[in-house]
């Protein structure tokens, strides 16, 4: 898990997600991958004890936020996360697709009030990709991020009371 390997102390966070309900939003686009991250996702999400996510497609990273907005409105999930992978040797408006999608999934959670997490690759070539997105043992953004929305929904949880 990602952290500041040179330091000592160490900050756990609470990882139990039993019984959360959790969306998945995942983008068609590079889906050699995205499958492989939502694979990832439904992995993390039965380790920690959450439910089995509903998915939702849509065509590409840039359509994520849009999608993953309404489904947090609909007030049915504790938390979104988006799934999908910008490969900047693919397209010429990779800053665009990937800036876009990562503000607009910002948005989405400031917007709702409701945890959703960036699960969205922006990498230079394939190679990356499927570096970041192998099977269970390794290492695998979509698993990280079901552990990203446990997290928050707890810390929500928490402050509000
Ligand atoms: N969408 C992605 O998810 N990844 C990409 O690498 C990508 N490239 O290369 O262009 C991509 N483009 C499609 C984009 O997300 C939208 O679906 C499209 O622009 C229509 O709005």
């Amino acid at each position: 898990m990602a952290g500041d390997a040179s330091s000592e102390r160490r900050v756990e966070p609470v990882l139990d997600g039993t019984g959360m309900r959790v969306a998945v939003v995942a983008g068609r686009f590079n889906d050699r991958i995205t499958f492989r991250l939502l694979d990832g996702v439904e992995r993390g999400l039965r380790a920690l004890g959450a439910e089995p996510p509903v998915v939702e497609w849509v065509p590409g990273a840039f359509e994520i936020p849009l999608a993953a907005k309404a489904i947090a409105l609909t007030g049915k999930v504790d938390a979104v996360i988006g799934v999908g992978c910008v490969i900047r040797g693919a397209t010429t408006h990779y800053e665009a697709v990937a800036g876009e999608s990562a503000a607009g999934i910002l948005r989405a959670g400031l917007d709702t009030g409701v945890p959703v997490i960036f699960g969205v690759l922006t990498t230079e070539d394939l190679d990356q990709a499927l570096e970041r997105s192998e099977d269970a043992g390794g290492h695998n953004v979509g698993e990280e991020g079901a552990a990203t929305a446990v997290e928050m929904v707890q810390l929500l949880r928490r402050v509000r009371g």
